[in-house]
């Protein structure tokens, strides 16, 4: 979607950080994204996460610049979904754009579009995989690793859990695994789109059957950086009360 944000309302500095309270105009901003994510069921956040906000600001953080984290900047975010390392990780992940740059580009990659050999799928389709936590998230103690399969669902509308930094093939040994890990991410980067966002874009994504990345960009730090809004979100009621309060701590 376009133009959400109406051209005369000014925002206050880019904040400094992915959990900074939105205040004034960008508390508006923040509602605003709320109010539309929510027809699509229940907007939430991990205890582990940001501070546990609902609404996490996509800013870049000095000192995080090569980081594999929304704090990012000048160095490439690459293909993840939100929270591969979880099974209650989010449905979708909505984007509201308050100020954009003009060289940071967000890209997608959906499952059904790849096209791999029926053997390499074949692997991908098994748990042979684990996935490490995001680097994000402040967990209490170690958690363990996810085993998962890397696509799963039916062949015309494929599930996929992928993160490029944090997984790896369960045994060390398995050329195979490894070597389907390595066309698949191939095959992302040619069946990728790109979309640079700008002031009043929101996008709403399909975590479950998108993988995303982003671009590398220059991080000033004088308040007129990149600002994105996210929130994520649960897909039914029902299964939002079933997983409780995600990562008690
Ligand atoms: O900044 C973006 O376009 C996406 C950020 C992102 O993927 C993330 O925070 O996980
Ligand atoms: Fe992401």
């Amino acid at each position: 979607m376009r133009g959400l944000l109406p051209e005369d309302v000014t925002f206050p500095r880019t904040a400094a950080a992915p959990w900074a309270p939105a205040t004034g105009t960008a508390q508006g901003a923040a509602l605003l994204l709320t109010s539309v994510t929510v027809m699509l069921g229940e907007p939430f956040n991990y205890a582990s996460l940001y501070d546990g906000r609902l609404v996490q600001n996509m800013v870049p953080v000095r000192g995080m610049e090569f980081t594999q984290t929304s704090q990012s900047s000048v160095g490439m975010l690459d293909w993840h979904c939100e929270d591969s390392f979880r099974d209650d990780r989010c449905d979708y992940a909505g984007l509201l754009c308050l100020r954009g740059d003009g060289s940071a580009a967000s890209r997608y990659a959906q499952a059904k579009d790849v096209r791999l050999a029926p053997e390499t799928v074949a692997v991908l389709r098994e748990p042979r995989f684990h996935v490490r936590p995001d680097p994000a998230h402040v967990l209490p103690g170690q958690t363990p690793l996810r085993r998962l399969p890397i696509l799963s669902g039916s062949k015309s509308a494929p599930e996929i859990a992928y993160d490029m930094h944090h997984l790896a093939p369960i045994d060390d040994a398995d050329a195979e695994a490894a070597g389907a890990l390595r066309d698949l991410a191939e095959c992302l980067n040619k069946v990728a789109i790109s979309h640079v966002m700008e002031r009043g874009d929101l996008l709403i994504f399909d975590n479950k059957r998108v993988v995303h990345a982003r671009t590398p960009f220059d991080a000033r730090f004088d308040g007129t950086d990149r600002w994105l809004m996210r929130t994520m979100i649960c897909g039914s009621a029902l299964t939002f009360r079933r997983w409780g309060q995600r990562i008690p701590v």
